[in-house]
């Protein structure tokens, strides 16, 4: 007996020396090239590699991870969901120094938890490039079951910068990859044309459930990620990351049900479903059964907008395939939109009849789901849509559709309020601090606030050690936004009461209001909390929550200056252009844009006298929380040689002909997307004009229109052949018919 119990001693002594270990790793992060496409292309690498090294650990351990960046440029490592000092969680100039170009930055934390995470640089757009990671902490008992770890992704052959750009200059290119313009043509074919025509009216531009049009979505690095080392009737642990910059990955499983039985790293009751989708910077951990010898069952995660998948295949054999989600029917989210918008661009406020992913919106766009068929060909899944659907309710706005539910009764779909955890979540007693977040956002400015406020434009929310924080999160846009808090976990308050599940990232569908609590259990330190979309994150998404007298942080020496980098983030100017070279002259315009600022160049240079030529530059700020409103002052100039051009329509002399003026200005969009813009120049002349840009005829032609009470008009067409280059054809009032070609940067 004696002896067992030294034995057993010895055994637990060399346990507690094992869990103790430190865990040390070397990340060496390079600029590279990479050749997904046929097209080499920048990209960067860690330990030469993408994705990242996967890091494990075992609870317990203390991690020393030294990151070597061998790049000239600045660096970043984050460490996403893990609870560490704030010092060590990586966001540079907020709690972390930069990794300067060609130095070395050593990470010491110890763990404190164990789960599926990920790393990930939290430094401008490089998470784009490649850099991130898969983080696994084993618990200190062995796990059961055989595990693969499945970092899923998105890439583009852009650079990140020029994706960016483009977004905040809501160019069609992407859409138009993505066969998702939802033109006039479109519209009118598929007995929408009412539906387009209502959307406009409502000031919104084409819809859609993700911006980027991405080249590949990737398993590991791959677009088809291999696993035959899993036997028949073994069941498996896949720890599911989702590592993208901005794509929701559905999973579905060839070989049955997928049991869910963990969330942002903390274990769940499993719950059995046959799919789930994926919020960008979660992670899931799923139990699948390989059913029988011989096969690789397909694992199929699927990008929301559908135009591309990635796919793990488990065991070995003959490929079992997941039939793969057919197109996105768009018109039907527009229709759904239009419902649910108001003339004044709000979402309607549904309280909290929607949450937690229960009303899935979106699936009015599922072929799959709604029974509709396809027009592009795709065989239809061999789940029939159920007959129990969410009656169109009393819900003001959504009369007339039929809802599914997110889980019928042949098709079951995870949504938040099936997570429960297996122990008691609930927060310790403390004072308790309510705070309501709106998620606002302009999405053909690509402008995206919480409150209507972007980072750089609020204050740190001051918090106490000891309080419960209650965020009640209302999604006022038109999108999806996974909203991740560092350094903490909070509990999704989904009717499991003491069982509420705990997660570090929430993903909020739009007109859902979602609550959320959590323990402000740390001792100092600023803490973000984001939407993890990358690019919306980069314009201004989140809030800095920052613990009451917190220490200096020796990591910021200079927290004022730092503060300022972190905020240059959603302050950062945007330049777009069009260019035209025609027959009669050029016309075009120039822009720079941010969160609330303009300036712009416009110009016509006419080849002659008569057609004269003429140039205006404005600086101007949006007003109102839609921003449909601005104002400006600025100058215009201009010379014709024409006749006596008479009067204008407010029957003052129009100074048509000759004018050098200094004007200020109002512009407002009015529904149908035309902007009427009124002016007032020094001599006391007043214009008002009225202009529509870019109506989608076909997937790539557009036209165009103007009047103002000066008597001068044009309308013109532009044929997109590339991203930068259109052919043009018009006709103004000064210079006469054109044609030629344009540049859009
Ligand atoms: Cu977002």
């Amino acid at each position: 007996m004696k002896q067992k119990l030294t034995l057993l001693l010895f055994f637990f002594g060399v346990l507690i020396l094992r869990a103790q270990d430190t865990k040390e790793y070397d990340l060496y992060v390079r600029d590279t090239v990479v050749n997904y496409t046929g097209k080499s292309v920048k990209a960067i690498a860690i330990n030469g590699q993408i994705p990242a090294p996967t890091l494990y650990f075992t609870e317990g351990d203390t991690a020393v991870i030294r990151v070597h960046n061998t790049m000239h440029h600045e660096t970043s490592i984050h460490w996403h969901g893990l609870l560490l000092p704030n010092e060590q969680d990586g966001v540079p100039y907020l709690t972390t120094a930069p990794i300067k170009g060609m130095s070395v930055h050593t990470y010491k934390f110890p763990i404190r938890q164990s789960g599926t995470y990920w790393y990930h640089s939290h430094t401008m757009l490089q998470e784009q490039s490649g850099m991130y990671g898969a983080l696994v902490i084993h618990k200190k008992e062995p796990p059961k079951l055989r595990e693969y770890t499945l970092l899923l992704s998105d890439w583009t052959d852009a650079d990140p910068h020029e994706v960016e750009r483009s977004l905040h200059k809501a160019t069609d290119w992407y859409a138009i990859k993505k066969g998702a313009t939802q033109n006039y043509a479109a519209a009118i074919g598929k007995g929408h044309l009412k539906t387009k025509l209502t959307n406009e009216w409502k000031r919104m531009h084409a819809m859609d459930v993700s911006d980027v049009y991405y080249e590949r979505f990737f398993a590991n690095g791959k677009t088809d990620a291999e696993a035959p080392q899993f036997k028949a009737g073994e069941k498996v642990r896949i720890r599911v990351i989702n590592g993208s910059s901005s794509t929701y990955f559905w999973l579905n499983y060839a070989g049955g049900k997928i049991d869910v039985v963990a969330s942002d790293g903390q274990d769940v009751v499993p719950v059995a479903v046959d799919r789930l989708i994926v919020g960008a910077s979660e992670t899931y951990d799923v139990q699948v059964t390989i059913p029988a010898e011989g096969m690789a069952y397909e694992f199929l995660a699927t990008a929301e907008d559908r135009t591309g998948h990635a796919s793990l295949w488990l065991g070995s054999g003959v490929k079992q395939l997941q039939a793969p989600l057919p197109k996105l029917d768009y018109f039907e989210g527009m229709k759904m939109m239009n419902d649910m918008m108001t003339l004044g661009g709000n979402m309607k406020d549904m309280g909290m009849n929607m949450s937690l992913q229960q009303m899935d919106m979106n699936a009015v766009m599922y072929p799959e789901i709604t029974g509709k068929t396809d027009k592009s060909g795709a065989t239809m899944p061999e789940h029939q849509p159920s007959n129990e659907k969410m009656e169109a309710m009393d819900m003001p706005g959504m009369k007339g559709h039929t809802m599914p539910t997110g889980g019928t009764e042949d098709l079951v779909t995870l949504n938040y309020a099936m997570l429960k955890a297996p122990e008691k979540t609930v927060l310790p007693e403390g004072p308790v601090r309510v705070l309501n977040f709106e998620l606002t956002g302009n999405m053909n400015r690509y402008v995206w606030t919480i409150n209507n406020k972007t980072v750089s434009e609020t204050d740190k929310i001051l918090i106490k050690k000891g309080e419960n924080i209650l965020i009640v999160i209302y999604n006022n846009s038109m999108m999806r936004h996974p909203m991740h808090l560092h350094g903490h976990f909070f509990r999704i308050l989904n009717g499991q009461g003491d069982y509420a599940p705990l997660k570090n990232v929430i993903d909020v569908m739009p007109m859902e209001t979602d609550t959320i609590e959590f323990h402000a259990s740390e001792e100092y330190g600023d803490w973000f909390f984001h939407c993890h979309i990358l690019y919306h994150m980069m314009s201004g998404m989140g809030r800095i929550f920052t613990y009451e007298n917190s220490p200096p942080n020796p990591q910021i020496p200079d927290p004022e200056k730092a503060l300022k980098i972190v905020y240059n983030d959603d302050r950062r100017y945007y330049f777009s252009a069009n260019i035209g070279l025609e027959s009669n002259g050029s016309d075009g315009d120039m822009r720079l844009e941010n969160t609330r600022n303009f300036f712009d160049v416009e110009w016509r240079l006419g080849f002659n006298d008569r057609s004269g030529y003429e140039t205006e530059a404005h600086f101007g700020r949006y007003l109102d929380r839609n921003q449909y409103l601005s104002a400006y002052g600025g100058f215009d100039f201009r010379y014709h040689s024409n006749d006596d051009p008479g009067s204008n329509l407010f029957g003052q002399a129009s100074t048509q002909n000759q004018r050098a003026v200094v004007c200020i200005g109002i512009i407002y969009q009015l529904p149908w997307l035309v902007n009427a813009d009124f002016r007032l120049d020094h001599q006391g002349k007043a214009r008002v004009q009225f202009k529509r840009d870019d109506i989608p005829v076909t997937s790539r032609l557009r036209l165009w229109g103007s009047w103002n009470t000066d008597f001068e008009y044009s309308v013109g067409s532009r044929y997109i052949m590339t991203k930068y280059w259109s052919l043009s054809a018009h006709y103004d009032s000064d210079m006469g018919m054109g044609g030629g070609l344009v540049l859009t940067y």
